[in-house]
């Protein structure tokens, strides 16, 4: 072993594929010595001998070395396959770890693994993070944007260096402690969820440019680099842009010669999982992920689409002013999305004790993420000026702004049915906002209904008690003169 080397790096790395490659570069310009091992060992010298020459950069043959290599407290960030894997690299490492060494998954871990492996670590005298890091591999080389939680203690050990590392905007870091437990993680799954959202919606808009309004890609293009510059500006309308714009090496656009069958690897399944869990209305980023259920049902589709006719949409209205609603939706959609993914986000912080930083998690994915957009900064004023804000439709800006897209938000959804053109994630942010904004709902009459066939009970309106209903909590009515009057006992599934 080189004595030179012994116990002289900042921080540790196992996993060397891209990711890890990369934040290993971006910690080393940010003046930090960098320790580095791979399970596939060659990888390791690959590595020294390549992409990291040059720099100070040290690399390990054993995790044994590799543990020798770093100042304690250790700090050891793993950036390996998500799943069994990592549960077997801490096993391997922790007969060469002390008292305090911090273990750091930065993976794209599923956040009850991360609250487990805290209190598996936590419990053995060891602290554990689980960071979400996004931004893809250019973002973890030049600033990603990483939400970190975990064992609070860890924090003031590793908050120097990632808050280093990390993207900035207007000047402040892109990350900031979560919270406990798999709350890193928990924050990294519905940045993901809302990234799946901002997709959907982003590519219904194409749908209606490209069917509804017949564009070409350059103009649809072109329609994107407006955005760019106003409410919407953001990276995923930017590199929209380029998308559209691309040409294939005989000159056509690329994007319709690719399948349309969307992939996911389970993040936004996940989110919507744990909303259906929590009871939480976030509508629009399940119905992203169905989107892309049924875009994988290619041939079921190509079958439907000989049998099944609809209306051809035939536009000859006035097109700026279209693409000017169709801006409007994607803006109020947008809005709804967030304000669905901060519903989730709250009652996760209450039922696992997160205490999550609403404004700082906005703060966090301001930057260096794939959502990163400057609407972001107007969720993060908004939990700034009202930490116990209870929705974000209820904050002043955003209530005038979805008010302002309203009318143009209608007629998109509207022509989007007259055309039938599949709208889901457009189409479902209206419906919610409908629902939300009104006080009294169609529930009253699923309840009858639940009463009639169920005998499930249900309350009256406040002021509607007579002398049937009067001073009882759970009402049973005979409503066919047959049956007795037992109810069944309430529940809430
Ligand atoms: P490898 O180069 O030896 O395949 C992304 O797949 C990274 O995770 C790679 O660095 C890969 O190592 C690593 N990895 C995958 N499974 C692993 C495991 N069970 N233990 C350690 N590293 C693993």
């Amino acid at each position: 072993m080189d004595f030179f080397r012994f116990a002289s790096a900042d921080i540790g790395l196992i996993g060397l594929a891209v990711m890890g490659q990369n934040l290993i570069l971006n910690m080393n310009d940010n003046g930090y010595t960098v320790a580095c091992f791979n399970r596939t060992v060659s990888k390791v010298d690959h590595f020294l001998e390549n992409e990291a020459k040059g720099t100070k950069v040290v690399g390990a043959h054993s995790i044994q070395e590799f543990c020798a290599m770093l100042k304690r407290p250790r700090k050891i960030v793993l950036l390996v396959k998500a799943g069994p894997a990592v549960d077997a690299l801490i096993a391997e490492i922790i007969p060469y770890l002390e008292k305090g060494d911090i273990i750091i998954d930065g993976g794209n871990s599923h956040f009850p693994d991360s609250d487990r492996r805290m209190a598996e670590l936590e419990a053995k005298g060891f602290l554990f993070v689980g960071s979400g890091v996004s931004g893809g591999e250019e973002g973890a080389r030049y600033g990603p944007s990483l939400m970190p939680g975990g064992s609070k203690d860890a924090w003031p050990e590793i908050k120097e260096i990632f808050q280093a590392i990390a993207a900035k905007s207007d000047g402040e870091p892109c990350c900031d402690w979560v919270g406990t437990g798999g709350a890193g993680h928990y924050v990294k799954m519905i940045h993901n969820g809302i990234e799946y959202g901002d997709m959907q919606l982003i590519a219904e808009a194409y749908a209606f440019m490209e069917h509804g309004l017949g564009m070409n890609y350059d103009e649809m293009s072109q329609t994107l680099a407006e955005w760019n510059k106003g409410v919407l500006d953001s990276f995923l309308i930017e590199i929209t842009r380029d998308v559209l714009a691309f040409k294939d090496t005989d000159g056509k656009p690329i994007v319709p010669k690719i399948l349309d069958c969307a992939g996911q690897k389970g993040t936004g399944k996940w989110t919507a999982i744990s909303a259906l869990d929590f009871g939480q209305p976030v509508t629009l980023i399940g119905e992203a992920v169905f989107a892309r259920c049924l875009s994988a049902l290619k041939n079921e589709r190509e079958k439907a689409s000989l049998k099944l006719g609809g209306p051809k949409p035939n536009f000859e209205g006035d097109r700026k002013q279209f693409l000017q609603d169709l801006e409007q939706a994607l803006y109020a959609s947008k809005i709804v999305s967030y304000t669905q993914g901060y519903m989730l986000l709250r009652e996760a912080s209450k039922a696992f004790n997160y205490d999550l930083n609403f404004a700082s998690i906005a703060l966090m994915w301001r930057g260096g993420c794939i959502i990163r957009s400057v609407f972001l900064k107007d969720i993060t004023n908004a939990y700034r000026k009202n930490k116990e804000l209870d929705s974000l439709l209820l904050d002043d800006f955003f209530a005038k702004a979805i008010t302002k897209a309203q009318p143009g938000w209608r007629r998109v959804v509207s022509q989007g049915a007259l055309w039938g053109i599949a709208q889901p994630a457009t189409s479902a942010a209206l419906s919610f906002f409908d629902g939300y904004r009104t006080a009294k709902g169609s529930a009253s009459l699923i309840q009858g209904l639940r009463d009639y066939f169920g005998a499930h009970t249900f309350k009256v309106m406040p002021g509607q008690e007579n002398d049937v209903f009067k001073d009882k909590e759970d009402i049973h009515v005979n409503w066919t003169g047959r049956g007795g009057s037992v109810s069944a006992s309430t529940y809430i599934a």
